[in-house]
């Protein structure tokens, strides 16, 4: 079915729209995905790198993995597929982007509601006394091999504010993501391998309270069997597109 066709299928007057976003929207950007063939970094896989048992046993490499991401980071734009989303939010039909990148883009290309269930890349809390604060913009950002310590405390290492393998979400993110899907009548799922859980089961749940669930990516995945609708291609082309066409069909 071509997208004029789904277009038409999924347009009606009360739409209400969630985005559930991983790395690949962030591609078009220069950001390294998780598990494509830019998911090594020095030989390591990012989901080995991604946990407290990693850092636990060598902070040092961790922290060097996460410098090497901002230093990318820092020379990053949204692309035309995070401003699309942010459009949706401004015309009203967007309700909120669920994102699984810690990478910050969202905000900057002006979308408000946006939960980032697996939490955001430029900022450091404190081990011990949950002190945060920003790193990206600090020297030790360039000081390959060094480790922060906590400013506040001055005794702990600080680590990056994101959530890695084993940890549990925050419970407030996590219920904020279901709220959402919980209004949606229209899903979203752009850019991710959907094989990160308890992320990955939200968009059964959307299916289950009755959305549509529209997939945007460059191949099929395990959430393309419970869409409705699979859009293979670059969503940096292809989610602008659909959403103009959208914007077009309901005259918004
Ligand atoms: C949890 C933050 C409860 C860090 C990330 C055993 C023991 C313990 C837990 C588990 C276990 N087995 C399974 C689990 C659960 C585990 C999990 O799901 N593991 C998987 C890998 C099997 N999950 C957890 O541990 C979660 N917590 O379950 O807590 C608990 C606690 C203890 C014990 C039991 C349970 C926490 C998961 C959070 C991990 N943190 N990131 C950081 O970023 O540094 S996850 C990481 O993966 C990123 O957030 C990333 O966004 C996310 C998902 O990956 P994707 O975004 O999908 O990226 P990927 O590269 O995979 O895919 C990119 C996609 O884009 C591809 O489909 C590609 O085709 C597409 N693409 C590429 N270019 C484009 C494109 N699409 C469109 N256009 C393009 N241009």
């Amino acid at each position: 079915m071509n997208v004029d066709s789904i277009v038409r299928k999924v347009a009606k007057s009360n739409l209400k729209i969630t985005s559930l976003v991983g790395s690949g929207i962030s591609k078009a950007s220069g950001m390294p995905t998780f598990r494509g063939e830019d998911g090594m970094w020095n030989n390591y896989k990012a989901q080995d790198l991604a946990t407290p048992f990693a850092f636990q046993k060598n902070p040092i490499l961790v922290w060097d993995w996460y410098r090497a991401r901002m230093r990318i980071l820092l020379k990053a734009k949204p692309n035309p597929a995070h401003q699309a989303l942010t459009e949706l939010e401004a015309k009203g039909i967007g309700i909120g982007v669920v994102t699984q990148n810690v990478d910050g883009l969202h905000e900057i290309a002006g979308t408000q509601n946006i939960v980032e269930v697996h939490g955001r890349i430029r900022y450091a809390r404190c081990i011990s006394c949950n002190h945060y604060e920003r790193w990206d913009n600090s020297e030790f950002a360039e000081n390959v091999g060094e480790l922060p310590y906590c400013s506040e405390c001055k005794i702990n290492l600080l680590r990056p504010d994101v959530v890695w393998f084993h940890e549990t979400l925050d419970p407030d993110k996590w219920t904020k993501a279901q709220n959402y899907i919980e209004q949606t009548n229209l899903l979203f799922v752009i850019g991710t391998s959907g094989v990160v859980y308890p992320v990955a089961s939200l968009p059964q749940v959307a299916k289950q309270m009755g959305a549509i669930v529209v997939e945007f990516n460059i191949e099929e995945t395990p959430i393309s069997s419970i869409s409705d609708y699979s859009i293979i291609g670059p969503c940096e082309k292809t989610l602008p597109e659909f959403i103009g066409k959208l914007f077009e069909e309901m005259g918004i």
